[in-house]
């Protein structure tokens, strides 16, 4: 069994798949801190988890086939060290909403496939400088795992090498996640950071750094993690046709109180809160509530944020909350929320012309029902 060796993970976790191991945390445990804990962070393994000794461990430096370097975990150290705190998201958070609205393959994820770490390591321009590459000659930076599958084909992604460069972009090869060596489940004893950029390019368990003309060929980047038209279906998808996902859109979800949950409100209010995130860096500006279908929306308060962050380069979550009005009649209420981005983008309002076929980029307002005992 290929899956002898896993980590142990923490009971909280809600399973989402065994082998490879698929786990999200609870909403209400996710947003009691901006950073979020180790153990309560998201699993999203395609893969048995590799067991990697750091004696041994080796990163390798190519430009397309050919290695230029091979560096060891202490070369790596070596290089200036930066702390950045960034959400990293899969691209099928929030999946479970997206298919109700029709069928679509992919895991089932809650809005729990998401987390805020403070992550430590070499910045990746200062790695690749090392190569003394013109960049004008290549195109991608493409990143392989040490977990392969049977056939012996590793994890691989690839990022445009524009953000692989740009010291502004905040890429990083992490060996700390919150102030400890990076945990086994989330790619022991380098992975890279991508921040604002979907999940998947997040590479753990790095072994190889290829700068190339071309984007990596594996699966995960060639034919999943992509966005498609609410018409594209299985008999006529055609996954060359469309552009990877990169950068994520503007998302925010509430985690409490939960979906049926029985609320008791407070002088007339509910207590509601959430988080709000968006690709690219940029800032959460605002994020509006509503139970009365967006006929009076209200503007929640921005709790914890990245208060150090210079402009653009907004990584990690917003967390928000709102003591929200409800009717005193109501024995139920629907609660709405959407977040606004530092461009103005702003969440649809329903998943009904943004569902695509895999299931990826479900930001539609998140809209959680409850019932109140006044
Ligand atoms: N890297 C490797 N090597 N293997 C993987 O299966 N999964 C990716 C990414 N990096 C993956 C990987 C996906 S799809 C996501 S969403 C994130 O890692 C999950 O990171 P986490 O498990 O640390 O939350
Ligand atoms: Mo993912």
């Amino acid at each position: 069994d290929p899956y002898s060796k896993e980590p142990r993970r923490h009971k909280a976790l809600k399973i989402n798949g065994q082998k490879p191991f698929c786990a999200e945390p609870p909403p209400s445990l996710l947003i009691e801190s901006f950073i979020t804990p180790v153990e309560l962070f998201y699993v999203r393994n395609h893969l048995p988890v590799p067991d990697i000794d750091l004696k041994t461990y080796t990163l390798e430096l190519a430009v397309e086939e050919t290695t230029k370097k091979t560096l060891t975990f202490e070369d790596i150290k070596k290089y200036p060290k930066y702390t950045i705190t960034s959400a990293v998201m899969c691209g099928g958070n929030r999946r479970s909403e997206m298919a109700k609205e029709k069928q679509l393959k992919g895991l089932s994820w809650d809005v729990g496939a998401v987390g805020n770490a403070t992550w430590v390591g070499a910045k990746l321009c200062d790695v690749l400088k090392d190569l003394g590459i013109n960049e004008d000659n290549y195109n991608h930076v493409q990143f392989e795992g040490h977990d392969s599958d049977p056939s012996g084909t590793p994890y691989g992604a690839s990022i445009p090498i524009n953000k692989a460069v740009d010291p502004r972009s905040d890429v990083i090869l992490a060996y700390e996640m919150n102030g400890q060596p990076i945990p086994r489940d989330h790619g022991f004893p380098i992975r890279v950071i991508v921040p604002g950029v979907v999940g998947a390019r997040n590479v753990k368990w790095l072994v190889r750094i290829i700068v190339s003309k071309e984007e990596n060929q594996s699966q995960w980047q060639q034919g999943d993690y992509k966005g498609f038209s609410p018409s594209t279906d299985w008999d006529n998808v055609d996954f060359s046709k469309a552009p990877a996902i990169q950068e994520m859109p503007v998302v925010s979800a509430i985690c409490k109180p939960i979906p049926s949950e029985t609320v008791v409100p407070i002088n007339g209010k509910i207590n509601v809160k959430g988080y709000a995130w968006s690709g690219g860096g940029r800032k959460i500006i605002r994020v509006d509530v509503t139970n009365d279908k967006g006929r009076t929306w209200h503007t929640a308060n921005l709790d914890a944020e990245d208060t150090n962050a210079k402009e653009g380069r907004y990584w990690s979550w917003t967390l928000w909350s709102i003591d929200l009005p409800v009717n005193k009649r109501c024995k139920e209420t629907e609660i709405w929320a959407k977040a606004v981005d530092a461009s103005y983008n702003v969440q649809p309002e329903s998943f009904k012309n943004i569902w695509n076929l895999r299931g990826f980029l479900c930001n539609a307002y998140h809209r959680v029902r409850v019932k109140l005992e006044h």
